[in-house]
């Protein structure tokens, strides 16, 4: 990690907003519903996102959260989230974002989005939602900024209340128009909003954004950072003042804000944030933003864990998300939206099933629930035996859903990691990969990135593999390991633990440290260039 010599040279008044921003380490007076997890018991718990249900929060929060894929890691393996693309400008610049591709906060980027009118939107929505019906959350992410184009936003909001009334609204904002919105934020029932926060030091924030556009005057350099961070400062504080579930998202940008977004996490909690997702910096030359082309790079999969670890017992951290393209349908981690194009559309018979969605989603919620049995199940069977070390791994896991290991290696496009110990199997984070399997045949040229990407892994839990990658793997000291097709993941990854305890008892392995892994930069490539422009 590297270190940021501004952060530490400002004054601590730089951190104080304006109205009703309260000075650093001021008691702020917010309401219980509003108060993230941190304030009911879940300190030093890994994540909020990961959490385990009703016990971890209060019912009205965990009512709020259970079926939204961002916000409870438990639900991301089982429901779905789309973004409609119906805010295009943006009233800030970011160096990580080239507005010609999708916003980089919420999206791949190189990947063109279907810009769409609020109608447009609506009626994808509804068609989504009759084929898809575990998509619970409907997001608005760009690819602008969604609250710098508040009438189509709030148009599709109002639309959507009437045609698909039980869908979650959620919308995503750097927050400087935010504090002028929130009234009607609320009056639409959206009751999950992201700020983008990369810093709460103008210093540091003049790094990272060359302008913003406010009160009808364009801003620069530190003036422009310090509007922006007061203005994000009054929103949160706003947003948990109504009730509002708000999570952060900051970008994790190598010798800019690495460690200063320590300083984040500590003043969102502090203010009322719910949940803080600390992405890695997305920055190629080929992006044509402002970072790519001055060899800006992203952190490494171990630096960003290190700065998600350090800020554990601060507010709670998300770690599954996916940095969704604004125009993002399905699972995350998946990606649906070219089967849900405008020309595709025009040929669908849409109805909105109320009854068959509840009826879907409630077999969903029996598996779900299954899945959590199982995993609490394994953590006490793990608990129950003495262990004289605290020995851990990370395990990358393949899997298409379900919380299950049930993906062959060469079809997948994303592991997920999970720490594991003798007592506990964490989700620490996920690897994009390009696919194996080409066409029925591997690609064995991609080898070396997949290996790179699970590099800090000891095993790797597939439903199949073949010779070849396992053969790869086996030399690179990743484990590949097909024992438990069909397991849930907790469970499979606690099983393969013991037994690799078992094998080091006996001398049968020797525990070798990993090293680091490759976080990959950008979309899918096969995607790339899928989608037409619209207006
Ligand atoms: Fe979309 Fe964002 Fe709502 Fe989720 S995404 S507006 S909170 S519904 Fe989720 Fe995607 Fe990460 Fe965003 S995985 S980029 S955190
Ligand atoms: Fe791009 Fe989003 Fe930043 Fe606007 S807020 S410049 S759209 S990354």
């Amino acid at each position: 990690m590297q270190t940021n010599a501004n952060a530490s040279s400002m004054p601590a008044t730089t951190y104080v907003g304006i109205g009703q921003i309260k000075s650093l380490g001021a008691k702020l007076d917010l309401p219980e519903t509003g108060g993230g997890c941190g304030t009911v018991g879940s300190e030093g718990k890994a994540s909020c996102g990961s959490s385990d249900g009703p016990e971890d929060m209060p019912k009205a929060i965990w009512d709020k959260v259970k079926d939204h894929p961002c916000y409870s890691e438990e639900a991301h393996h089982h429901f779905a989230r789309m973004h409609v693309a119906v805010a295009p400008a943006c009233n800030i610049q970011c160096n990580y974002c080239n507005r010609k591709y999708d916003c980089s906060n919420e999206s791949r980027p190189g990947v063109v989005s279907q810009k769409l009118t609020p109608e447009q939107a609506v009626r994808k929505v509804v068609a989504v939602a009759s084929e898809i019906p575990q998509m619970t959350v409907l997001g608005i992410a760009g690819p602008g900024d969604a609250l710098a184009n508040p009438k189509k936003t709030f148009d599709t909001f109002r639309m959507l209340q009437e045609q698909a009334p039980d869908l979650k609204l959620c919308i995503s904002t750097n927050g400087l128009a935010l504090p002028d919105l929130v009234d009607e934020i609320c009056k639409y029932n959206v009751d999950h909003v992201t700020i983008t926060i990369n810093m709460v030091d103008p210093a540091v924030g003049e790094k990272i954004y060359p302008w913003i556009f406010w009160n009808h005057k364009r801003l620069t350099g530190y003036e422009a950072a310090k509007v922006l961070h007061e203005r994000q400062m009054l929103g949160l504080e706003m947003l948990t003042a109504r009730g509002v579930l708000t999570k952060i998202n900051s970008v994790l940008i190598p010798g800019i804000n690495d460690e200063h977004l320590i300083e984040v996490n500590r003043e969102v909690k502090k203010r009322g944030a719910f949940l803080h997702n600390i992405m890695p910096l997305i920055s190629e030359a080929e992006h044509g933003t402002v970072f790519g082309l001055t060899g800006q790079r992203g952190p490494t999969a171990s630096e960003l864990k290190a700065v998600q670890d350090a800020c554990m017992g601060g507010a709670n951290l998300m770690r599954h998300c996916r940095q969704c393209r604004a125009d993002a349908v399905g699972l995350l981690g998946e990606d649906r939206s070219e089967e849900f194009t405008l020309d595709k559309l025009e040929q669908m018979d849409v109805v909105y099933d109320l009854d068959k969605r509840r009826s879907y989603q409630e077999k969903v919620e029996i598996e779900r629930n299954a899945q959590h049995a199982a995993k609490q199940e394994a953590l006490a069977a793990a608990s129950a035996v003495p262990v004289g070390d605290d020995l851990t791994v990370l395990v990358a896991v393949a899997t298409k859903g379900g919380g299950r290991v049930n993906e062959h290696f060469g079809h997948v496009t994303e592991f997920q990691v999970f720490e594991v110990s003798a007592t506990k199997a964490l989700f620490v984070g996920h690897r994009r990969v390009d696919q194996y399997c080409q066409g029925g045949a591997g690609d064995d040229e991609q080898l070396p990135s997949v290996v790179r990407a699970i590099n800090d892994c000891h095993a790797v839990l597939v439903a199949k593999i073949g010779a070849c990658p396992r053969d790869e793997l086996t030399a690179a000291g990743v484990e590949p390991v097909d024992a438990y097709v069909g397991e849930f993941i907790e469970k499979a990854a606690l099983g393969w633990f013991n037994d690799y305890r078992a094998r080091l008892a006996s001398g049968a392995v020797v525990h070798q440290h990993r090293g680091d892994a490759q976080i990959r930069q950008g979309a899918y490539t096969h995607l790339a260039d899928s989608v037409a422009l619209a207006a």
